[in-house]
This record gives C-alpha cells, sequence and structure tokens, in this order.
C-alpha cells in the first residue's frame, strides 16, 4: 500500500523513488548480492565501495561510481579490494567498509571475517586501484568501525563495536585512539545499547564514519532489537563533541529510519537498513546515505544536515546545544 503525503513528510529521511540502486542482477557475473556499501567522492563522481557478497559465501569489496549519486551506476570491478586467501585474516572474505577522505587519502576501515572472528583491519588508498594495507588494527571480535577524518592532539580517533565475551552485557560503541593507526588505547565505552525494550536494546554499531558539523560531531548508527521473527535493524542519531568525542552531547530517543519498503523486509536479511556510507553535498545540506537493505541490496535515502540537527536538539537527551 503506498503511504499517505502525511506519513512521507514525517519520515527524516526520503528513500529514492528508483532504489534499489544496484542489486546483484546488475553485476556481469553471477553473484548472490550486493550491501553495505562505503561512499565517497573522486573527482566530483559518486564512489561507491559495494560489498559484493559472491555465491561462495565470501565477501569482497567493488567499486561503481556515477555522476550524481542516484542513476547511472557503473561498476567497476577492476577496482575495489580483494580478501588475501593466505592470510588467516581475510579467510572468509572482507566485509562492510567505511571511508575517511584526508586530503587526497581514502582510509577504508573493514571488517576482516577472519578464522578467529570478525575483527577491524585498514587498507589506504588514492584511486581504489592500488591499496596499501596497513593490517589489523583490533582483534576480534569487531566490527562496525571508522575513522574520524581530524586527529585529536595528535591521536587518531576510532568508533568500533567489541563483542564482550560474556553473553547478556550488551553489545556497545566504543571509542579508542592511536598515535600512529598502530597502536590503540584510551578505550571506552562511547554509547551503550540501552537494553529493556528500546528499539536499539540488544546491540547497536557505526554506520558511516562521523561528520563534522557546527554542533560537533554527527553520528548514525544502527540498533537492533531482537523480535520473535529475527534481528530488527533501525537507524538512530548521536552527537558528540567536536573537542572531545568522548562526550555524548546528544542522542536520539526514537528511531529515525527502519525497514518498510519491500526491498528492506525481504531479502537474504529482512527487516536489515544497514548504512556504511553517506556523502554531504556540495550546498552543505543535501545528505545521502547508502545504504543495505535486508543484506541484498543498496539504496539511497535523501535528508537535510539541518533537519537532523534540529531532530537530535528537540529530543530530551539533546543537551548542551544552543
Ligand atoms: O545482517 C545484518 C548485519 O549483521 C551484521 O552487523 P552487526 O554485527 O553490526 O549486527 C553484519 O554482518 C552486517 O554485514 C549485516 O548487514
Amino acid at each position: 500500500m503506498p503511504m499517505s503525503q502525511r506519513d512521507e513528510n514525517r519520515e527524516i529521511y526520503q528513500r529514492f523513488a528508483g532504489n534499489p540502486i544496484l542489486r546483484a542482477a546488475d553485476f556481469p557475473s553471477s553473484v548472490n548480492a550486493v550491501f553495505n556499501p562505503g561512499a565517497t567522492e573522486v573527482n566530483g563522481r559518486t564512489l561507491l565501495l559495494l560489498r559484493v557478497e559472491h555465491r561462495s559465501g565470501l565477501s569482497s569489496l567493488v567499486v561503481a561510481t556515477s555522476d550524481n549519486g542516484l542513476t547511472g551506476w557503473e561498476i567497476d570491478q577492476t577496482r575495489g579490494l580483494q580478501p588475501r586467501s593466505d592470510v588467516d585474516e581475510e579467510r572468509w572474505g572482507i566485509e562492510d567498509p567505511r571511508i575517511t577522505r584526508i586530503g587526497d587519502d581514502y582510509y577504508v576501515v573493514y571488517v576482516g571475517f577472519s578464522a578467529y572472528g570478525p575483527l577491524v583491519s585498514l587498507a589506504k588508498t588514492k584511486d581504489f586501484e592500488h591499496w596499501e594495507r596497513c593490517g589489523v588494527l583490533l582483534p576480534p571480535e569487531d566490527k562496525d568501525a571508522a575513522l574520524f577524518p581530524t586527529i585529536f592532539n595528535g591521536r587518531w580517533g576510532l568508533i568500533h563495536r567489541p563483542v564482550p565475551a560474556m553473553s547478556g552485557l550488551g553489545k556497545h560503541m566504543w571509542l579508542s585512539f592511536s598515535p600512529d593507526l598502530r597502536h590503540w588505547g584510551e578505550t571506552r565505552v562511547l554509547l551503550e545499547a540501552r537494553l529493556g525494550g528500546y528499539w536499539d536494546a540488544n546491540k547497536i554499531g557505526l554506520g558511516p564514519p562521523p561528520i563534522l558539523t557546527k554542533d560537533g560531531w554527527l553520528l548514525c548508527y544502527h540498533g537492533v532489537r531482537e523480535t520473535a521473527s529475527g534481528s530488527l535493524y533501525r537507524l538512530g542519531l548521536a552527537l558528540l563533541d567536536r573537542d572531545d568525542p568522548s562526550k555524548v552531547l546528544a542522542r536520539s530517543n526514537d528511531w529515525v529510519f527502519g525497514p518498510r519498503e519491500p526491498y528492506e523486509q525481504s531479502g537474504d536479511v529482512p527487516g536489515v537498513v544497514f548504512p556504511c556510507g553517506w556523502i554531504l553535498r556540495d550546498d552543505g545540506d543535501t545528505l545521502h546515505l547508502y545504504y543495505g537493505a535486508a543484506d541484498s541490496v543498496v539504496c539511497v535515502a535523501e535528508t537535510s544536515l539541518a533537519r537532523l540537527l534540529d531532530h537530535l536538539k528537540a529530543e530530551p537527551s539533546g543537551l548542551g546545544l544552543n
């Protein structure tokens, strides 16, 4: 049933009418699914680093580009990152890239599906064709990680999601710092899964890398609630202090985007929206959120940065914003 205009107007994110923008059938070779893309701009074009799940079940990362970020996608299988089959760290593929641009360098933090569990690795590139692998950043189990694009008192900042060995303690978002991208410490919980009846009760994880706004670092994160029919993945917002990102200034109580359309409700993993990239366009306000739907296809939704910040300011937890 089509949504009423009133319902559409209530949504903070507007889905692109041409969703899904990329699917397995768009690939020249037979692949199982394409989802959870990192996103950035290269030479004025939108570049997505797609997670492509092959029929083996293992994933690699492949480039697709477009002039307007919505249509006319060109898949370039010669660019991207393949898992290294000769190392245990990537034995079962690589997944869910988050791209942070610093100058001419693109820092890609991705999940290596290692022989010992999922872990967080880093690779650098200037053109998405030639890569410098920087190795494993944090041991398993860890996921949903991205670098901040600025340095804090000589330290890099990384948001990530380790999993405690004891079950039932929640899976939270953490923050760590490093002087050299190799040695990580000052590790602390940044945002907690809220437990109980909340939409983000069971686990949370960072979506795209943080964006610096006039009010601080804007975060989009996924929250998971376990239901009788499986895991439900929805999105929330939070804001961190510009100079000290360990200070949480605001956090949305309600989810702001969740599975609704058939392509989000049906697929390999129904009920999942999972963004790994967003792009703030040249007007400084239009924001395109790129997400995987149902672990099967790639979609985009548009919003306004000002509207996201207004939403956070209106939240009961939106303290410190004026
Ligand atoms: O199936 C939904 C998502 O599940 C995992 O995410 P997380 O561990 O944060 O819950 C990942 O495997 C992700 O790729 C997948 O989309």
